[in-house]
């Protein structure tokens, strides 16, 4: 059986990847953090005792700034993989925390592959590098287009990439990079322009809410399905060669025709809702993300089903079903997501 290490295990993509390594046979080890309330709603449909022999899925209390014990966690779990998807992953919050964008998304990935190095396992390393990376460098974007960061998120993703790849070569280890377009899904954070329209179109649609308020409308993105793109991931550590690839879709639209999509999903026109706040614009922006996922279809047969037009409907009906189950807690999370900048 193959033992499996996946940090960032309660977000979005670590969810996914967790449901896919244990269909797959798969012991998973995911490292949390411990937080004052608990926080593994993405994964509690996985939970099986741990006292059960049949239990699969372990969880252990971790950090990406705690390099001690990333050591002595690798050590004791001694992984075949390990996917390294823990970040502060928000790009427009890495303006307001770049200090610890810096630590978490770009050094944390130092510590954990010495971690790797220091405990002597032989394991391969996925790392989840993003296409923030192109930041203006402008479409189509490939494996071998030239990066130009325009965040404190994407500058630190930058250092993990390159500290991937150098230790690759330096001691030949398996270590590759992800390069992955935006992705989303019913489970995305809630702060994230996708899932933002979408919980907002439910919320609408429902009498709950009236506007919602949003940033930049013109830029594009190339927005493909999560459950997807960990396909993606797990394919990356399963060839002979390491190497590093590109998912993407190959289509790109802009936030706007994301929001139209959405709205006249529920029957809604979104000029009526959407009101315009300077709170969510970013310093700094990234126009426009296009992938070529040429590579990764020819070399791990790796083909996206999902883009973002069909994506906003898939979104829109599952955040509209999640409201009739909501009850009261649905306000809260709403108000809650307009305190911040994101
Ligand atoms: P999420 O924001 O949903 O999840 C991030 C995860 O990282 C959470 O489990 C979070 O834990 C964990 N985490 C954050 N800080 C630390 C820390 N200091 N130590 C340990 N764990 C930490 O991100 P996604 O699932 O969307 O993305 C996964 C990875 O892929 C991220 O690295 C992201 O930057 C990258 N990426 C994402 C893309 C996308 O479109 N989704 C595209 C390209 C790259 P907690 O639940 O406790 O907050
Ligand atoms: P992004 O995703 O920055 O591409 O990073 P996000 O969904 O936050 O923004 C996409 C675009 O939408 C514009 N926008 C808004 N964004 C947010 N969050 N809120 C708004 O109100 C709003 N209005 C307009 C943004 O300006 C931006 O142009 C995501 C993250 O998952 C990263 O971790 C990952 O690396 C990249 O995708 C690829």
């Amino acid at each position: 059986m193959k033992r499996a290490l996946i940090t960032g295990i309660t977000g979005q993509d670590g969810s996914y990847l967790a449901e896919l390594l244990l269909a797959k046979g798969y012991e998973v080890h995911g490292l949390i953090r411990r937080a004052s309330t608990f926080n593994t709603s993405r994964i509690d449909h996985l939970y099986v005792d741990p006292h059960d022999p049949e239990a699969k899925l372990f969880l252990h209390y971790g950090d990406l700034s705690d390099g001690a014990r990333l050591v002595t966690l690798m050590s004791e779990i001694n992984p075949d993989e390990v996917y390294n998807l823990a970040a502060q992953s928000h790009v427009r919050v890495s303006f307001d925390e770049p200090e610890h964008t810096a630590d978490t998304t770009g050094t944390g990935s130092i510590r954990l592959l010495e971690a790797v190095r220091l405990s002597g396992v032989d394991t391969k390393f996925y790392q989840a590098s993003s296409s923030e990376l192109y930041g203006a460098t402008p479409p189509p974007q490939d494996e071998n287009t030239p990066f130009y960061p325009r965040s404190p998120y994407a500058a630190a993703k930058l250092y993990s990439y390159w500290i991937t790849k150098n230790y690759r070569e330096a001691y030949d280890m398996f270590a590759v990079n992800g390069i992955l377009f935006n992705h989303e899904s019913p489970r995305r954070g809630e702060t994230f322009v996708t899932r933002k329209i979408t919980r907002a179109v439910a919320a609408i649609a429902a009498g709950k809410q009236d506007y919602v308020y949003m940033g930049n409308l013109d830029s594009v993105r190339d927005w493909g399905y999560a459950a997807e793109y960990v396909e993606g991931m797990w394919r990356m550590l399963q060839v002979d060669e390491p190497e590093d690839f590109v998912l993407a879709t190959g289509l790109g639209i802009t936030v706007r025709e994301f929001l139209e999509i959405s709205f006249e999903r529920a029957g809604l026109d979104w000029e009526k809702h959407v009101k315009f706040d300077e709170r969510y614009l970013r310093p700094t922006e990234v126009d426009a993300l296009i992938g070529d996922p040429s590579k990764a279809k020819e070399k791990l047969g790796w083909t996206p089903t999902v883009d973002g037009r069909e994506l906003a409907k898939l979104m829109v009906d599952a955040d509209i079903e999640a409201l009739k189950h909501a009850g009261s807690s649905w306000i809260d999370d709403v108000k809650l997501a307009s305190w911040g900048t994101a």
